[in-house]
Order: structure tokens, then C-alpha cells, then sequence
């Protein structure tokens, strides 16, 4: 578990990109500082309340004038009519996690075409021409890094299964993608059960292990793509007492998921940076908004956090909050 583990720590430099302070930004005509929205892809979800944080405290140190929007749930329905009411207020650059890589263009299409600089932070749409910048985990990698962390876990053999959100969120998609190609590539001895969906909600996914677990008695693991598939799967395996025979890896690094790990629930998190990505995309919203170089792509890191480095001063850095 340990050398899968030490292996599976993922530094993806970030690269370096263009910074600028605040004050009159160009083309805008207008004075005072710049005006950032940042809309979330789920309003109170500590990935996202982090990720805030983040890009609160880039906001202040640059003097921009930061809003935070969210939707009340994971849903591109929720999020759409978010994201029309602020490109009625045009602010100067949007920073977004679209919730749907297809559902979303059209209204951020509107925004583009009402010279409101849009940055993607966490998630993208499939129109290449939509986010001057893309800053997110490599989510790809951090899908395999789960597959040899579990892989390890179960004994290199055994029945496995994915539960992630929703189709069409491009972060978990990736995800799902990595997992499954590092299990078919180099874990011959492991079988995946495919993919369940959650919806993003922590009941749903506990209702889908407990189906699991009656279908497939000898479930061996399961990767759960993102925090509230995580927390449901787990709170399943510990009412259906099942924590010694299915072992469990997790994307994100919430309180909840934390404590799940702390009490033997869940064997590893998988910890991204949304604070990081939150600061880098008010950086790169400035720069655009001030015609200043922009850099397309920032991958950010992600950790495996276990027990064993828990405590450690690194990993409690990485651990998600509720607020800021
Ligand atoms: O895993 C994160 C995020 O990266 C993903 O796009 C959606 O789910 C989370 O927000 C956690 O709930």
C-alpha cells in the first residue's frame, strides 16, 4: 500500500502563469477595480467553499472585487440561470465550474460574446473555444492514481466498482477514464463492475452500494469519484459492516471523508488543490481582463492522503474546509 501510495503522490507542476494587479482594466472603459464572479458548480460543498477561499484571498491581495455564486445542487439547470443573471451584470471576467460540458455553452457563449473573459476551474465544455484558461487536477492521472492505490488495497484481484456523479462532467468523466485504463492495462487479476451514478447525492450513492453488495456478494473495492459518491459508498460499507471485505478509494478531502478515513471506512482521498486552482483562476482573469498573457491549461496537484500521513503538516494543508 505504501510503495502504491508513495508512487501515487501526484505533482503536476503548475505551471507558472501571468499575474497582474488590479486597477483600470483594459477595453473595459470602465475605472476601478476589476470585477470577478465566480460561480460555482455547487454552492456550500467544501471542494467548492475552498476553492472560494482560494480566490477570496488571490481577490484581495490583487485588489479585484470578488462575487461568489453557486447552485444549490450539481445541476447545469440550477447553474444556467446563475450563470445568465451575472452576464446581466457584466462583470469583467467569470470564473465557472460548468456542471455540464454541452449545457452550459450556450449561456457561456453569451457571456464570451458580451466580452465578459470566462475562465474554467475545476470542469470544462467540450466548445475548445470557450475558457481562455483551464485550470483543474489532471484528472486522467488522478483516475489512476486511484486504480493502483485500490489495486494494492485488494490485493491485486477481485471485483471493483466505480461510482461517480453524472455523465458528462468532464473532472469525474476523466476520472473514471484513467481508473479504467490503468485496470485494464496493468491489473489483470481485477474485474470492474462498470460505472453507477449517484447524481452527486451522498444517499444515492449509499443505495447503490447496498445494491452492489446483494448482487455481488465478493465486492472487493470500489473507487468513488468524487466527495459525496465518496461519503455515501462509505457510510454504506460501515452500516452494511462490510469494511473488511470491500475496501474503498475516494477522490477529495472533505471533513466527512476525513473522518471516513480516520475510522477505517475508507483506505485513501485523493486530495486536489481547489484553492489553488480558485487563486490561479483569479490570477488568469485578471491577466485576460487587463490584456495581459493568459495561459491556457494549469494542471494542479493531487495527493493520496492515507492514516499513515494524515497528520503530517503537508497533508493538513490540503484538506478541504467549510469556509474561510
Ligand atoms: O470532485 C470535486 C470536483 O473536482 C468535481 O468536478 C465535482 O465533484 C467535486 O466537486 C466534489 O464534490
Amino acid at each position: 500500500m505504501r510503495k502504491a501510495l508513495a508512487l501515487a503522490t501526484l505533482l503536476l507542476t503548475v505551471a507558472a502563469c501571468g499575474g497582474g494587479g488590479g486597477g483600470t482594466p483594459s477595453g473595459t472603459g470602465s475605472s476601478g477595480p476589476v470585477k470577478v464572479t465566480l460561480i460555482q458548480g455547487l454552492a456550500g460543498e467544501e471542494f467548492y467553499e475552498t476553492m472560494a477561499c482560494g480566490a477570496k484571498a488571490k481577490a484581495q491581495e490583487l485588489g479585484v472585487t470578488l462575487d461568489v455564486q453557486g447552485p444549490q445542487k450539481f445541476d447545469p439547470t440550477l447553474q444556467t440561470p446563475i450563470v445568465n443573471s451575472v452576464v446581466a451584470g457584466h462583470p469583467d471576467a467569470i470564473l465557472i465550474a460548468p456542471t455540464d460540458v454541452k449545457a452550459l455553452i450556450a449561456p457561456l457563449t453569451q457571456a464570451k460574446q458580451q466580452d465578459i473573459k470566462i475562465i474554467l476551474v475545476d470542469t470544462v465544455v467540450d466548445d475548445p473555444s470557450i475558457g481562455l484558461s483551464r485550470i483543474s487536477s489532471d484528472n486522467l492521472k488522478g483516475g489512476g492514481a486511484a486504480a493502483k492505490a485500490l489495486a494494492e488495497q485488494i490485493g491485486d484481484k477481485g471485483k471493483v466498482l466505480v461510482i461517480s456523479t453524472d455523465p458528462g462532467v468532464s473532472s469525474v468523466d476523466a476520472r473514471i477514464k484513467g481508473f479504467e485504463e490503468e485496470i485494464k492495462a496493468s491489473h489483470p487479476g481485477i474485474s470492474s463492475l462498470g460505472v453507477q451514478y449517484s447524481n452527486n447525492d451522498v444517499a444515492k450513492a449509499s443505495a447503490i452500494v447496498n445494491a452492489a453488495l446483494a448482487k455481488d456478494p465478493d465486492l472487493a473495492g470500489i473507487f468513488a469519484t468524487n466527495l459525496n459518491s465518496a461519503t455515501g459508498a462509505g457510510t454504506a460499507l460501515q452500516q452494511a459492516g462490510k469494511l473488511d471485505k470491500v475496501k474503498m478509494v475516494g477522490f477529495d478531502a472533505g471533513p466527512a471523508q476525513v473522518k471516513q478515513l480516520q475510522d477505517g471506512v475508507v483506505s485513501a482521498l485523493i486530495a486536489q488543490l481547489p484553492g489553488e486552482i480558485g487563486a490561479k483562476g483569479v490570477e488568469q482573469a485578471v491577466a485576460a481582463v487587463k490584456g495581459q498573457p493568459v495561459t491556457a491549461s494549469i494542471p494542479t496537484d493531487a495527493t493520496i492522503v492515507t492514516k499513515d500521513n494524515l497528520n503530517t503538516p503537508d497533508i493538513q494543508k490540503v484538506l478541504y474546509k467549510s469556509g474561510c
